[in-house]
């Protein structure tokens, strides 16, 4: 390398001495502390920056690398990026958590102990966010340039505590004790424009021309993030973007003499960024969301033009250098910015233009719920965006002319396709220009994207059939299995290598091992020891004591109603009352375990947390249950509580009305860590069943295709109630207060729901079908060694499911990518 600002590499091999001596420099240097002064907290900033130190070295020289090689780069567009922690992953992938570790312990430090401070990065919300973080960490292990681009929340998702069984939110202040993985690029700025008015002039060349003017403008600063890849080769970049107030901005009132006016408003351009919008697949119309997705879109995209500009003198190369992925049509806007800088910026011609936009961006939709899919109303676009709002309208006029060519005479068909809804309040439908503006559109499981190719996009697939693809999710197994459950990871590298963690269709040699006795045993060894550490966690946490010999059987995500925690419940009661009669004497021990947040202003799901701990607190009080059935409500869901949950599961709920979860990802990192799924045919779980052989799952319930026809015919809830004494008992212990005998109608909206407001998600319909499933657990329960044989098969038919193979699938049919060899170690 000829750039003497490039350190050589240092890392390789590094030691524990090595270690050790880095430890002490950062103790000294960074944290100005004796041994004997410092904090758990100056242990892990101090840890976290000695395994930096070795990430930038690779790290910059990725970045170099790619700029020489001028590569082809994805970006990767998404509000929400849920990290999680980073110096476990990150000691893993650089292969330094040994001589981390007894480093540590030579100074008197434990690293576990060390590690349980860092503050998750919680930037995003559920499963989609989640998925974001899965695949950077798949990208920088292929040796594929990517970036990803955000928003630097000072605020990421609340954190949860639970009151007298009522959800509490809190601010999630996760930088307050600094992030030492993140380089702030004070230089690194950019304006963003909102609100003003646009004006036309006539160019000498005869064009009209647009200009943006009178704008209140806010900056954008980045912050970089290392993210590297299983083994520390390839290191790309998370670039998130911080809200900077503008000098120009400030000016007017500081001539003014406002100092104060000046300062406030300082303070409001940079709310902007301050905290992250707690909505899992519900959308809120919010002027201050659409703002914040504009702000780093364009900042991003600002980004991009300027990184390719130092290579290229036109814009031909464009898509062949640069590919955008739309994390669903939260980043939408994009397309109508990328036009507006090509256009009125660039001086390209409207086709021109065109042309390169189409050919960049591509757009993944995460979900049919009609209330997630995202329309902004046009007098908010008109004020906030006016410019974009004219793009937009001139992008749907050129389509819809094209439409009308192809579809003569079919007035309706243009209508269902505008980009602008007309029916009632002009609204602008995001999806619709996701979709026309890009070249590759996709959903996220096999059934996701049929059922999107014959609703919500049916006429899209009919005028541009091909565009609709599907690429099912995955889940990184670096994080999900070898750092999550180091026991079940050390056993599978026993027997069939440890080429799994980047190959995870690997796993398939377990099947060879299914019904070895010695296999199994240790197989259970390894639940068990994992069950037995998350009984401690929930005897510390909540005071309340488990079986763990009991069937762990869990259900953790957001609270949703189509995602049925309340069938749950009715399954927790119905065990209860069989328990209480005294006439089953048959079921096995089970403990019950429920986590998740439920949106702020989402009423129904904070009634159904209030409802689990309700019902948690009469059940494990119960002498005559006599500690055979436990309920837990675990608080405060996140990604480290997760890598501690996951791997102590028996079983996995996937209880979701078919046709409602688009993938659902939990679903895979609880059966690649051996648990067996009980599971409606929705999402990924029908693909799960293809690939582990669905008498290896537990399926119950209604098709979406039956779904579909009952709702059509009329169902009648009040038919399953009056037709089935145990699930009558239940309901009527909800309504009637059995579980809150202070309140007694506490519940009442919820039987409303389900009995008199047409039980939307069909709990009723499916409640015997989830019974009748639930007894075959039971029974399976009763025989370990048939137990361990389906749980080794399933982990072994989990393969398909790494997003190594979903990263795969989007380089090769979308982005058009192929990896960049990293260059020969030059360590000394
Ligand atoms: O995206 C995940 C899927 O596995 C889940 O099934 C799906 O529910 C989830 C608006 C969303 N879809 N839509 C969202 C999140 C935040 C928001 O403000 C919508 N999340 C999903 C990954 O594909």
């Amino acid at each position: 390398m000829n750039n003497k600002a490039t350190p050589q590499h240092r890392n390789a091999g590094m030691s524990k001495e090595a270690v050790e001596v880095s430890l002490g420099d950062h103790l000294i240097y960074t944290s100005s502390k004796y041994h004997t002064d410092a904090t758990t907290h100056d242990w892990f900033q101090i840890t976290a920056l000695t395994v930096r130190d070795r990430l930038v070295e690779r790290w910059m020289e990725t970045m170099q690398r790619y700029y020489e090689q001028d590569v082809k780069r994805t970006y990767y567009l998404s509000l929400e990026f849920l990290m999680g922690r980073t110096l476990g992953n990150a000691m893993l992938n650089l292969g330094m958590e040994e001589q981390c570790k007894a480093a540590l312990y030579e100074l008197g430090q434990e690293l576990e102990v060390v590690a349980e401070v860092e503050a998750d990065a919680a930037l995003g919300n559920g499963g989609l966010g989640r998925l974001a973080a899965c695949i950077l960490d798949s990208m920088a292990t292929l040796d594929l340039p990517c970036y990803g681009y955000g928003i630097r929340y000072e605020y990421g998702m609340f954190r949860q505590s639970i009151e007298n069984g009522i959800q509490m939110e809190h601010p999630d202040n996760w930088l307050r004790y600094g992030n030492p993985w993140e380089f702030p690029r004070p230089e690194l700025l950019y304006p963003v424009k909102f609100y003003g008015r646009v004006v036309e002039y006539r160019h000498e060349n005869g064009l009209l021309h647009h200009h943006w003017v009178d704008t209140d403008d806010v900056m954008a600063m980045a912050y970089d993030t290392p993210v590297p890849g299983y083994g520390g080769k390839t290191v790309n970049n998370m670039r998130l973007w911080a809200a900077k107030s503008s000098r120009d901005f400030d000016l007017r009132y500081f001539n003014q003499g406002n100092y104060i006016q000046a300062v406030a408003d300082k303070n409001e351009s940079e709310n902007l960024s301050k905290v992250l919008y707690p909505n899992d697949t519900t959308e809120m119309g919010r002027e201050l969301r659409l703002k914040q997705q504009y702000f780093f879109v364009s900042a991003s995209l600002q980004d991009m033009l300027f990184r390719y500009k130092k290579k290229h003198s036109n814009w031909v190369q464009l898509p062949d250098k640069v590919a955008v992925q739309l994390n669903d049509t939260h980043p939408s806007i994009a397309i109508a910015e990328m036009m507006r800088l090509m256009v009125d910026v660039h001086h390209q011609t409207w086709e021109e233009a065109w042309e390169l936009t189409t050919r960049i961006f591509s757009y993944t939709n995460h979900t049919l719920m009609p209330e997630a899919l995202e329309t902004w109303p046009v007098a908010m676009l008109e004020s906030v965006l006016p410019r974009h709002l004219q793009i937009i309208y001139e992008i749907n006029h050129r389509f819809l002319q094209q439409v009308m060519h192809q579809f003569p005479g079919d007035g309706e068909l243009l209508q269902r396709l505008s980009i602008i809804d007309e029916s009632g309040g002009r609204r602008v439908r995001m999806s619709h220009l996701a979709i026309i503006g890009s070249h590759a559109v996709n959903g996220v499981a096999a059934l996701h994207t049929e059922l999107i190719k014959r609703t919500i996009f049916a006429d899209f697939e009919r005028v541009m059939p091909g565009k609709i693809i599907n690429i099912t999710n995955g889940v990184t197994p670096r994080r999900w299995l070898n750092q999550a459950n180091p026991g079940l990871s050390r056993l599978i590298t026993e027997y069939v290598g440890d080429v799994w963690l980047t190959d995870l269709d690997q796993l398939k040699r377990l099947r060879e091992f299914a019904d070895n006795e010695v296999f199994q045993q240790q197989f259970r060894a390894v639940k068990q020891a994992n069950k037995a550490r998350l009984a401690g966690m929930i005897r510390k946490q909540l005071g309340i004591e488990i079986d763990p010999s009991s069937i762990f059987d869990i259900q953790i995500k957001r609270i949703h109603e189509y995602k049925r925690q309340l069938l749950n419940m009715l399954h927790v009661i119905t065990l209860y009352n069989r328990i209480r009669s005294g006439n089953h004497p048959d079921v096995m021990p089970r403990t019950v375990i429920i986590a998740g947040k439920a949106a702020p202003g989402y009423t129904m799901a904070k009634r159904i947390i209030r409802l689990v701990n309700d019902v948690a607190e009469v059940v494990n009080n119960d002498q005559l249950i006599d500690g055979k059935l436990k309920l837990v409500f675990m608080p405060n869901y996140d990604v480290s509580n997760a890598e501690r949950i996951v791997p102590a599961a028996d079983l996995s709920e996937q209880i979701s009305t078919a046709g409602t979860e688009a993938s659902g990802t939990g679903n895979m990192k609880l059966a690649l860590n051996g648990a067996l799924t009980i599971c409606t045919l929705d999402g990924a779980n029908v693909e799960m069943g293809d690939e582990v052989g669905t008498e290896n799952l537990f399926m119950f319930g209604l098709s979406a295709a039956e779904v579909d026809l009952l709702r059509r015919q009329g169902y009648d809830p009040l038919s399953y109630y009056n037709g089935n004494g145990e699930l009558k008992q239940a309901l009527d212990m909800i309504a009637t207060g059995y579980f809150c005998p202070d309140e007694p109608n506490r519940y009442q909206e919820i039987s409303d729901a389900l009995l008199k407001n047409g039980d939307h998600f069909m709990l009723l319909a499916d409640y015997a079908a989830y019974i009748a499933c639930q007894d075959k657990v039971n029974e399976l329960y009763r025989d370990p060694k048939e137990w361990t044989r389906r749980a080794i098969l399933n982990v072994a038919g989990m393969g398909k499911f790494s997003c190594d193979r979903t990263v795969r699938e989007y380089a090769e049919r979308v982005w058009h990518v192929a990896p960049i060899e990293p260059m020969a170690s030059e360590s000394t």
